[in-house]
């Protein structure tokens, strides 16, 4: 049983240079699609609220990268880059988050709620810890096929009951299921040390799954650590756990400053910047300069800003019929 503190794990990318690059399009991808979604809300595009992923790209891009056609994930209300990262038409979910008949809900979903089984998505979930109990249940289905569940979720959602009680089934049960807490160090506006006792990696081993803590910025990281937990869970040796420690480089939610960061410490995380990491890891690794990480974000700008255009040309739901309310 895997039992560490693992911040340095040698990245083992598995990946050619294509492929690395096509990772780290998903990542600008998600950056410029949070940074979009933001500016379409300031505009009044977006109804409801929104919580943005930017930031943690590193942590859902590198799990999913290891994933499989039978494999399922289960994300949060800060969902749109775990529904990128296994391949959600990006077009389809800016128009759902402007409520369009186009969007991959056809805009009766919006930020928080998007589920999109054709690419493996069983939900995201507004419930802090849904996504736990969903990914647990449908490890139950897994088993049966080959596949593995992954949950994503909050550092603050292991003090539901039901992060316990399904980590519990889960061992009980030896299903195959890979959660990955996204540590963020903050639930809303709430340091995470003001309501969280010991350490939430040894909630997991106290029940006997493999647990590792590792730097979730740097995705080669995540990929390596990601690439073994689903490769045990799919052997048949249990649920695993990932504690990623990261830090959401903006509020909470739509209308969240931040103010309550201590000073420097959202200068110190940009420092690390996921993209940032990604980008040196691959000039350090490939046949690759500045350049060449400079066109691939260049041809996600062109393909952002011909979303913006088609997603505010899509058409609206057109209303169906008003059920009749009897009392
Ligand atoms: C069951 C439940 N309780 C409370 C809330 C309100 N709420 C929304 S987000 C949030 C904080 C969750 O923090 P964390 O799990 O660390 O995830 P993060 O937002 O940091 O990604 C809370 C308390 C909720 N949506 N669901």
């Amino acid at each position: 049983m895997s039992s560490a503190t693992d911040t340095t794990a040698a990245p083992a990318f598995g990946l050619d240079r294509d492929e690395a690059l096509t990772l780290y399009r998903r990542m600008r991808l998600i950056r410029r699609f949070e940074e979009t979604v933001q500016l379409l809300f300031q505009r009044g595009e977006v109804p409801g609220t929104t919580h943005l992923y930017t930031g943690e790209e590193a942590v859902a891009t590198g799990v999913s990268s290891t994933l499989g056609p039978q494999d399922r994930i289960a994300g949060t209300y800060r969902g749109h880059g775990h529904a990128l990262s296994v391949g959600v038409d990006p077009q389809a979910l800016l128009d759902e988050m402007l409520g369009r008949e186009t969007g991959v809900c056809k805009g009766r979903a919006g930020s928080m709620n998007v589920i999109d089984l054709s690419h493996r998505l069983i939900g995201c979930f507004g419930i802090v810890g849904g996504s736990i109990a969903a990914a647990t249940g449908a490890a139950i289905a897994l088993k049966r096929s080959g596949g593995v569940a992954v949950a994503f979720f909050g550092e603050g959602a292991t003090n539901q009951g039901y992060f316990h009680e399904c980590l519990n089934f889960a061992k009980v049960l030896n299903l195959p299921v890979v959660y990955i807490c996204e540590n963020n160090l903050y639930g809303e506006f709430t340091p995470m040390e003001l309501v969280t006792a010991g350490e939430i990696r040894k909630r997991a081993e106290t029940l006997q799954l493999g647990a590792v803590t590792i730097d979730g910025n740097d995705i080669w990281t995540v990929r390596a650590a990601a690439g073994a937990a689903v490769e045990r869970a799919r052997a048949g040796e249990g649920p695993q756990f990932i504690e990623a420690l990261t830090y959401r480089h903006v509020g909470h939610s739509r209308s969240d400053p931040g103010a309550y960061r201590k000073p420097g410490e959202l200068d110190e995380w940009l420092k690390r910047d996921p993209l940032k990491l990604a980008r040196a890891g691959i000039i350090e690794r490939y046949d690759a300069d500045d350049a060449t990480v400079d066109e691939v974000d260049e041809s996600v700008e062109q393909q952002i800003q011909e979303m913006i255009a088609a997603a505010l040309a899509a058409p609206f739901p057109t209303p169906g019929p008003v059920a009749e309310f009897k009392s």
